[in-house]
């Protein structure tokens, strides 16, 4: 079995290499350059993502995209690394919703205020960071993470993004997610990825 993470330094792609180091399982990397902001840069032809975007994953050929899609393949084809509940498990629904969550919710609402955008209300898919944010907040009151006391590749994922945003001024206060972003990312796996990074 061949796994192939599709790389670029300090994007999304870098929680996956955070996510692999979890599992602990082989993998490879394919470091590829990325069109950023006011660049005209093209794409990398040898970037296999159809937008020449990452994060990227290859199995045995299979072309896996998108961080939610990228973290449930990964966390279901290693269960036993406990990253993720599998079929069956009463708490497969909320992960599932979770990661859905992030990709339909979380990162347009975040995209949409740092571009300073409002969605109209009622109309967009997403709601403003605010209702976001409160949300987060109020289920960690009573756990360390959002599905309880095991960490997830959904924690992976959202509490790595406040990891990085979270002092960020388009932040709201919360009470209880700075000190969730400081556990998630306080891991051995994530420190092993920042040495991946580069
Ligand atoms: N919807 C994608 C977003 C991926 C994404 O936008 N990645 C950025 C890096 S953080 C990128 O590759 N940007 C380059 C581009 O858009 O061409 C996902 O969830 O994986």
């Amino acid at each position: 079995m061949t796994l192939t993470l599709v790389h670029s330094p300090n994007t999304r792609s870098t929680s996956f290499l955070w996510l692999l180091e979890e599992i602990g399982a082989p993998y490879e990397i394919q470091r590829v350059t990325i069109r950023h902001a006011g660049s005209e840069e093209g794409r990398d032809p040898s970037n296999p993502h159809p937008h020449g975007k990452v994060p990227a994953l290859l199995h045995d050929g299979a072309l896996i995209h998108e961080q939610a899609a990228i973290a449930l393949y990964l966390t279901d084809l290693f269960p036993q690394a406990g990253l993720g509940p599998t079929v069956g498990n009463p708490k497969r629904g909320p992960y599932l919703t979770w990661l859905a969550y992030y990709a339909g919710v979380i990162e347009p609402s975040f995209v949409s205020k740092f571009l300073n955008i409002t969605p109209p209300r009622g109309l967009a898919g997403w709601v403003v960071v605010d209702e976001v944010v409160a949300h987060i907040d109020a289920t960690l009151k009573d756990r360390p993470y959002l599905l309880g006391d095991t960490f997830t590749a959904a924690d992976l994922i959202i509490g790595g993004t406040f990891n990085m945003f979270g002092k960020s001024p388009i932040m709201p206060r919360a009470d209880n997610i700075a000190a969730y972003a400081a556990r998630c990312v306080d891991r051995p796996a994530f420190a092993r990825a920042q040495a991946k990074n580069a």
